[in-house]
């Protein structure tokens, strides 16, 4: 048997399930990015929004690349199990608010229409941060990204983010329908400042009336989402499968903890998020380098040194007591003076929550899946804060410490010289930057601190910054990570 509309009804009790008719409920929501993250997040604060009688903010969910959650949830009627883990066990709860998938690849114009359509007002996005084709260290769109090329060529049938976008409000101005809010859920930072500069950079390169139109009528409000999401293993679908007592060919996984930060603008109307406990605010930049720094720094400080040393999980990494250390440092002694703490936070509370979120031995969050992308990720996560702690004459030890493990997981060899799997965009030129350095680091830091989409013009000039990371890259290359760690700890 397998979860679908026709089965629902055949769940165990403890299995929680839609509390309203997915039949009934209408799509008001495009989502670009129908990954587990946004399973587990968004789409929840959709279907509380559904279950309370909102029955205009249904999903349509797009993949832009892979057709595998498509093909998996098709089947479904769309429903899928969240699955929320924590010491005490295992909740349970189906999800209805993804009413219709569609699969970029096979049928752009598909997509469009759902973009165009005037019941649709919002467009929400989870692409990943290498999805919006931009400089990650300027934020603004590379024009000579592959996509954004072959979308200049061929504007009507789009690939990348920024022609999915443009294109969509085109249709919609042309038929003289209001243009959607786009709605970032990304851990960019601004996240809806980069996005509309990625999309009024793009749109300008289409036809600067159309830029003209975008800037002045379309809303991007910034957002901070917060959950910790691993990605969901055989085991997990084994076990999901023994509790629900029939089959989910893609349940996803989350930590109990969740959090949406979203400034309030929004160009055609919003449902009503503060009933299902979204915060909204005028600003989110205090919520989001708050997170970005002390989670998204810590996770993937975790993950580089973690992984190096041999722990698979962050769970592994926190139960080792000088990497607990570290992060504690870290957060306290470096990344807490860089952020204006939003009002009303307990910022002592806050950190140690995060810390035993860490600890969360249920959720098997893997250094590695956390490694992904780095280039990608550091500017925002360690290189932000760095800067400020600079401009402030502070030293950035800890930073420099995680700066470091990047640098030794990207030469793609670990500390029994096997092989590590790399996923970066810039995996590529990273490892022949580190090949041709060697394992010295007098030539490695700087070889990877020469690359400027990472670094920006300032960090690599600054020896201020670049002697701690050549230090600690000199000791992780030398001693390796856990006896490194171990040493800043002490
Ligand atoms: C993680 C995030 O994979 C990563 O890079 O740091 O996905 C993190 O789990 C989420 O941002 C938590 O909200």
């Amino acid at each position: 048997m397998r979860l679908s509309a026709a089965t629902l009804s055949r769940l165990p009790r403890d299995v929680r399930t839609p509390g309203y008719d997915p039949a009934d409920a209408r799509i008001g929501m495009v989502h670009l990015g129908v990954g587990a993250f946004h399973r587990a997040h968004q789409a929840v604060y959709a279907d509380d929004l559904l279950a309370r009688g909102h029955r205009d903010w249904a999903i349509c969910g797009a993949s832009l690349r892979a057709a595998d959650t498509s093909d998996a949830l098709e089947p479904q009627d769309g429903l899928y199990t969240l699955c929320e883990r924590a010491g005490e066990g295992d909740r349970l709860r189906v999800v209805g608010a993804l009413r219709r998938l569609l699969v970029a690849p096979r049928d752009p114009t598909a997509l469009l229409a759902a973009m165009a359509d005037p019941a649709v007002r919002i467009v929400s996005l989870t692409v990943t941060e290498k999805g919006y084709c931009h400089d990650p260290a300027s934020g603004e769109l590379d024009p000579d990204h592959a996509d954004i090329r072959a979308d200049l060529a061929t504007p009507g049938r789009p690939r990348s983010v920024p022609g999915f976008l443009v294109e969509a409000l085109r249709l919609r101005r042309a038929a003289g329908t209001a243009p959607f809010t786009v709605l970032c859920c990304d851990n960019l930072p601004s996240n809806g400042r980069t996005v509309a500069k990625v999309t009024h950079g793009f749109a300008a390169l289409r036809d600067p009336d159309l830029a003209r139109f975008i800037a002045g009528e379309v809303a991007f409000p910034s957002t901070m989402v917060d959950r910790i999401a691993p990605s969901t293993t055989e085991a997990d679908r084994t076990s999901v499968a023994i509790r629900l007592g029939m089959r989910d060919a893609w349940p996803v996984m989350a930590e109990p903890f969740s959090q949406w930060v979203v400034e309030d603008r929004f160009s055609a109307g919003r449902p009503p998020f503060e009933e299902v406990g979204v915060e909204m605010v005028t600003d989110v930049a205090p919520f989001e380098h708050m997170k970005l720094r002390l989670l998204n720094g810590s996770h993937s400080t975790l993950a580089y040194l973690g992984y190096l040393a041999g722990h698979e999980t962050i769970a592994d990494a926190m139960a080792d007591a000088p990497f607990a250390q570290l992060v504690a440092r870290l957060q306290d002694a470096e990344m807490t003076a860089t952020l204006d703490v939003p009002p009303g936070t307990d910022i002592a509370a806050y950190k140690a929550a995060l810390r035993a979120r860490f600890r969360n031995p249920a959720l098997q969050h893997r250094t590695w899946q956390i490694a992904m992308d780095g280039s990608q990720k550091l500017p925002q996560r360690l290189l932000a804060p760095a800067r400020d702690r600079l401009a402030a004459g502070a030293p950035v030890d800890c930073i420099a410490l995680g700066v470091a493990g990047w640098m030794r997981y990207v030469t793609g060899v670990d500390e029994k010289a096997a092989p590590i799997d790399v996923r970066d965009p810039l995996a590529a030129r990273l490892r022949d930057l580190a090949d041709a350095a060697g394992r010295d680091a007098d030539q490695l830091a700087p070889a990877l601190l020469s690359v400027r989409e990472v670094f920006g013009d300032d960090l690599p000039r600054d020896p201020r910054f670049t002697g701690p990371v050549r230090t600690w890259l000199d000791r992780l290359l030398r001693e390796g990570a856990a006896a490194t760690v171990a040493r800043i700890a002490a």
